[in-house]
């Protein structure tokens, strides 16, 4: 009885309320590491306001386990639906089937994970990630082409966090795509965590390897902006022109990515869209309603360099 009432009261007072009538929502954010999860937060929290939704919103700092606390209290506290973006795509299936057996549907917005059983969700809203490392891979050989009449060159690689589902598929894309110019090599190859200072960290690392004073032609390629905008710092503080001795491309389309493009500081970004928000709550409204949803809700990306960011800079620091 005593304790029956005790956690009737954890309950009410975490759940924050809903009014009657009032849809629930668990949001298990995986932390706020780069621009774009700051973008996609605010995302998130901006739409649940306007549309009325109770948001409980959880920040895992980067770590699975703090996830999965925050899943468990979720299905604990009854939410109508849980959205989850994995930190890391393995180690899943536990907590996704406790989720399926109390009735919870979960959306996996903006990461997948790695599981057989996709029943375990019910949506993956976000990016297609080996699409975007294709982008990045098909812009790099263009722009070789055009530049200098031949594709090779060395690429130091940024890699995201590992295990991540936008770190293993970019790579793949990407290495897909060179993989048909044998002159063109990844030589490094480290993962920056997805943060800035991590980048900056990798980058120092590498400036000092032999096959940094050995390239030929330097190219940086980094799974997200924000570890290309750090090793960049690294770069002008070891007295590199990161503009002129290297080619360098990101992944985000972060407004700073745009500024740095055109100082002349980094020449592309492949875009990744955070602004999921209303997707997200448009799929939720639906499954409260009963309504049936797609097993796949993909973003519509592009690519920008050099004339689209310098045109396009004011429009995007409006947005993220
Ligand atoms: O590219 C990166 C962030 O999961 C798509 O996570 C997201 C990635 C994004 O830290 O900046």
């Amino acid at each position: 009885m005593k304790r029956s009432l005790a956690l009737f009261l954890a309950l009410t007072m975490t759940a924050g309320f809903a009014m009657a009538g009032q849809i629930t929502v668990g949001f298990a954010q995986l932390g706020a590491e780069s621009m774009w999860r700051t973008a996609n937060t605010d995302s998130i929290k901006g739409e649940a306001e306007k549309r009325g939704i109770n948001l409980i919103f959880s920040d895992a700092q980067q770590k699975q386990e703090n996830q999965i606390r925050a899943v468990r209290s979720f299905i604990a506290q009854g939410v109508d639906v849980i959205g989850l973006p994995p930190v890391v795509n393995s180690g899943w299936e536990p907590v996704l089937r406790e989720a399926k057996e109390a009735g919870i549907p979960v959306i996996l917005a903006d990461r997948t994970v790695d599981t057989t059983d996709d029943s375990l969700y019910v949506s993956f809203i976000g990016s297609n990630f080996l699409d975007e490392g294709k982008n990045a891979g098909n812009w790099l050989v263009r722009e070789l082409k055009a530049k200098y009449g031949d594709v090779s060159g060395e690429v130091f690689e940024l890699v995201g966090t590992v295990g991540a589902a936008p770190a293993i598929d970019r790579k793949k894309g990407f290495e897909e795509i060179i993989a048909a110019h044998p002159a063109l090599k990844i030589v490094k190859s480290q993962s920056g965590d997805f943060t800035r200072a991590k980048g900056k960290e990798v980058m120092e690392a590498f400036i000092k390897s032999p096959e940094w004073t050995n390239a030929k032609r330097k190219i940086i390629f980094g799974h997200n902006d924000d570890m290309v905008l750090g090793a960049i710092q690294a770069l002008e503080e070891a007295g590199v022109n990161p503009g002129r001795e290297c080619i360098i491309i990101g992944v985000d389309g972060i407004a700073d990515a745009f500024e740095a493009i055109a100082q002349g500081k980094m020449h592309c970004t492949v875009e990744c869209n955070p602004l999921i928000g209303p997707q997200f709550y448009d799929m939720v409204e639906s499954i409260v309603a009963g309504k049936s949803i797609p097993k796949i809700v993909y973003s519509i990306e592009g690519t920008y360099d050099y004339y689209c960011a310098q045109a396009l800079l004011p429009w995007r620091r409006t947005l993220y």
